[in-house]
C-alpha cells in the first residue's frame, strides 16, 4: 500500500469512529429510528458534537503518536501508568461528555492521587466489562504491525480502566478487526467467514465464540437491525455491544453511511455501537467513503486529520 492509501485509510478509521459517535448519540435508547431521521442529522448545518467515546480515542491517538520516536519494543508504544493519567486527565477537562458511572469515579479517584489499578477496582472488585475498551481502541490498529502486536496493545490500553477479561476480549475484538479490515483494498469484497475467522481466533473464549458464530449466522440471513441487537444485545458491555458493530460493519460493507446508519436503527448504546461500526468501514473503504458535508461539521476534525498523518 503506497503513503496515500495509507493515510486515507487512517483517516477513514479516525474519522468513521468519531462520525459514528456524533451521529449515533442522539439516538441512543430511542427506538423506531429510521435512515431519514439518520440522514436529516448528516446533512444538519450544526457542527457535529462527539462523547466519550471520541476524546478518549483522540487521547490514545496523541499518546501513540508521541510515544512513537521512543519505543524500543512495540508494547513501549502504550506506557499504562501514562496512558491512565492522561485518560483521567481528558474527563478531568470535560466530565460532560457522557462517560459511563463507572469510569467516571475511577478517574475522580485518579485525579485524586490513587494508583489507577486500586482506582479501578474500587467501583467492581472484578473489574468494569463496559465497552470503554473497544470504543476508544481503534488507533492502535493503526501502528501494530501485525495481529498478535495490535491485540498486545489494545489489551494494554483497555487495561488502565477495565480490568474485566470481557472488557479486554472487547477491545482486542474492535481492534484486530479494524486491522484485518485496513489490510483489504477499499473495492475488495469482504468474506465475512473469513473476517470472523481472524478475529476468533483472537479471543479465546466460550462467551466470545458463541457471540462470533452469531454473527456469522446473522450475517448468511442477511439479519435486519433489530433481529441483530435481539441477539447480540446492544447495551453498554462489551460483549452486549462489540459483535453488533461487528455485524454493522459486515452487513454493508462497502457502503460505510449504511453501517453506522444499520447500528443507530439497532437502538440501545448507538453512539458508540455506530462508532466501533465506522471505525471498521473507515478501515475497509477509506476516508474518501464519508460523506463529506457531514466529516467536514465534526468537531475534531483538524485533530482526526493531524493524528490520522501521525499514525499512517
Ligand atoms: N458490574 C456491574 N455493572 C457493570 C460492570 C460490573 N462489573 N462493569 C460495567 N458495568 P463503565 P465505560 C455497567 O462505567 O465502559 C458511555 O456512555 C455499569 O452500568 O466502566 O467507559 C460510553 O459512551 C457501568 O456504568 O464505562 C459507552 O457507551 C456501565 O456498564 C459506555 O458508557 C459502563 O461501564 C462505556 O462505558
Ligand atoms: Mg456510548
Amino acid at each position: 500500500m503506497d503513503d496515500t492509501s495509507r493515510i486515507d485509510k487512517a483517516r477513514g478509521v479516525l474519522f468513521g469512529l468519531a462520525l459514528g459517535d456524533c451521529l449515533g448519540a442522539p439516538f441512543e435508547d430511542k427506538v423506531g429510528v429510521t435512515d431519514a431521521h439518520i440522514v436529516a442529522q448528516e446533512n444538519a448545518g450544526d457542527p457535529l458534537t462527539h462523547t466519550d467515546d471520541t476524546a478518549l480515542a483522540l487521547v490514545l491517538s496523541r499518546h501513540l503518536a508521541h510515544r512513537r520516536g521512543d519505543a524500543r519494543e512495540p508494547s513501549d508504544l502504550v506506557d499504562l501508568d501514562q496512558l491512565a493519567t492522561e485518560f483521567a486527565a481528558a474527563w478531568h477537562a470535560e466530565p460532560w461528555r457522557g462517560y459511563g458511572g463507572g469510569v467516571t469515579k475511577s478517574f475522580r479517584l485518579i485525579v485524586e492521587g490513587t494508583p489507577w489499578r486500586q482506582a479501578i477496582r474500587a467501583v467492581y472488585p472484578e473489574g468494569s466489562f463496559g465497552n470503554g475498551g473497544a470504543m476508544r481502541v481503534a488507533p492502535v490498529a493503526l501502528v501494530g504491525a501485525d495481529v498478535a502486536q495490535v491485540a498486545e496493545l489494545a489489551r494494554r490500553s483497555a487495561e488502565v480502566t477495565h480490568a474485566h477479561e470481557d472488557a479486554l476480549h472487547g477491545a482486542v475484538c474492535q481492534a484486530v478487526a479494524v486491522h484485518a479490515a485496513l489490510a483489504l483494498a477499499p473495492d475488495e469484497p469482504v468474506r465475512a467467514g473469513d473476517f470472523v475467522d481472524t478475529v476468533r481466533r483472537a479471543v479465546p473464549s466460550p462467551l466470545w465464540q458463541d457471540k462470533l458464530d452469531h454473527v456469522i449466522g446473522l450475517v448468511e440471513r442477511q439479519a435486519g437491525p433489530a433481529e441483530a441487537a435481539e441477539v447480540l444485545g446492544n447495551d453498554v458491555s462489551a460483549p452486549g455491544s462489540v459483535p453488533l458493530a461487528l455485524l454493522s460493519f459486515l452487513r454493508n460493507a462497502g457502503s460505510p453511511s449504511d453501517a453506522v446508519r444499520f447500528a443507530i436503527r439497532a437502538g440501545g448504546d448507538t453512539d458508540t455501537v455506530a462508532s466501533m461500526a465506522g471505525a471498521l468501514a473507515g478501515a475497509h473503504s477509506g476516508y474518501a467513503a464519508w460523506p463529506r458535508n457531514a466529516v467536514s461539521r465534526l468537531e475534531a476534525a483538524a485533530q482526526l486529520h493531524l493524528y490520522a498523518e501521525h499514525l499512517a
